[in-house]
């Protein structure tokens, strides 16, 4: 089984290892939602997923990520203006994700990195957080890698990080390489105008379980999973068509019914897994009644209590004075950050 140093070498070839090019370099990730989810790995070294999903990227919502050489030896990370302790989870995750890269007592960076979105309150942030790292790490070093090569190597700090190279729809292969090096994200060129996604935030608090556990633990103790890949494998095909010929209902219908069998496969785990709370259940039976009614909205959720609503442009009124606290993304007419 190869590691994740033995891909980043056989992707970087002779750039392994070589100093920055530039004395900076800064790059921008949008989050991405997925409508259909990555629920599960093959191989937990290189993040290989058992199965494909399919995501939006959220437009100017997403991660900026500043490198320049560090003159003190060890990595500095800045978080959101904040510098961090070097014990910190997070900058002990970014350094050994560097560790990758470079030969020991090779290069040290300052890494300064600030997202528009809560950090793990479920909004993807360590997608966008590594999807920018490399994108940024890309223009440092001079690499000038294609997108595809860049989505492997974001895919080796976080999975989701996969298909936030790209705005707008975009799917990850599951690909059936050993090395994963046909496991990467892809843009779909179906731009929707229309298409409006609401950021409904019930909580900022970190997650109780991490992603990364939580479906290790799903894979292991649910009986259940074994039908997650059947129903992937169909809501995938029904995505495709659906973004294809805009009909949203469709989409809409399919992504709901995902994300709520994914979460239902996590509750059959032992210990079982929620990351729903009762504010989250009332706000599903609060559209849920909205449906009945005849408004086209649906939702999806991820790893934490927050909703993300699926809906038309048409709607976005009605949407507004249901729920007046939404954060509503365009993510097909949006300004991108300036990187
Ligand atoms: C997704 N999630 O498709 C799914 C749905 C959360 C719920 O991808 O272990 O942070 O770093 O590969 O990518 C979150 O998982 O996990 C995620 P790792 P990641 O968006």
């Amino acid at each position: 089984m190869m590691t994740r140093v033995e891909i980043v070498k056989a992707i970087l070839k002779d750039k392994f290892g070589k100093m920055p090019k530039q004395p900076s370099a800064r790059a921008f990730a949008p989050s991405n939602i997925a409508l259909c989810k990555y629920w599960g790995k093959r191989n937990v070294e290189l993040n290989l997923p058992i199965t494909g999903s399919l995501s939006i990227s959220l437009g100017n919502h997403g991660t900026t990520t500043a490198l320049k050489l560090s003159d003190s030896g060890r990595d500095e990370v800045i978080l959101n203006g904040e510098p961090l302790d070097k014990n910190s989870a997070f900058c002990k995750r970014l350094s050994l994700f560097l560790n990758l890269f470079r030969e020991e007592g090779g290069w040290s960076l300052e890494v300064s990195t600030d997202s528009n979105i809560p950090t793990a309150a479920g909004l993807a942030s360590s997608a966008s957080g590594f999807a920018a790292l490399i994108l940024a790490m890309d223009k440092l070093f001079g690499w000038d890698l294609p997108l595809k090569d860049l989505s492997i190597l974001a895919r080796l700090g976080s999975g989701s990080a996969c298909r936030s190279l790209w705005q707008g729809f975009v799917e990850w292969h599951v690909g059936h390489e050993e090395d994963g090096m046909d496991s990467h994200g892809e843009e779909l060129p179906y731009p929707w105008q229309e298409f409006c996604i609401g950021i409904l935030l019930l909580s900022t608090k970190e997650k109780q379980i991490s992603s990364t556990v939580a479906m290790q633990r799903t894979l292991s103790t649910s009986s259940f999973y074994s039908l997650w890949p059947q129903k992937v494998a169909q809501d995938i095909a029904t995505i495709h068509s659906a973004i294809k010929a805009k009909d949203f209902l469709s989409l809409g219908q399919c992504a709901e019914s995902n994300a709520l069998a994914m979460h239902a496969t996590m509750l059959t785990s032992w210990p079982p897994i929620s990351y729903a709370t009762p504010e989250t259940m009332a706000e599903m039976h609060h559209i849920w009644h909205l449906r009945s009614e005849g408004l086209p909205l649906f939702f999806t959720q991820d790893a934490g209590p927050n909703l993300k609503l699926l809906f038309l442009e048409s709607i976005e009124d009605v949407v507004k004075e249901q729920f007046p606290r939404l954060d509503i993304i365009k993510p097909f007419h949006v300004h991108v950050p300036d990187e």
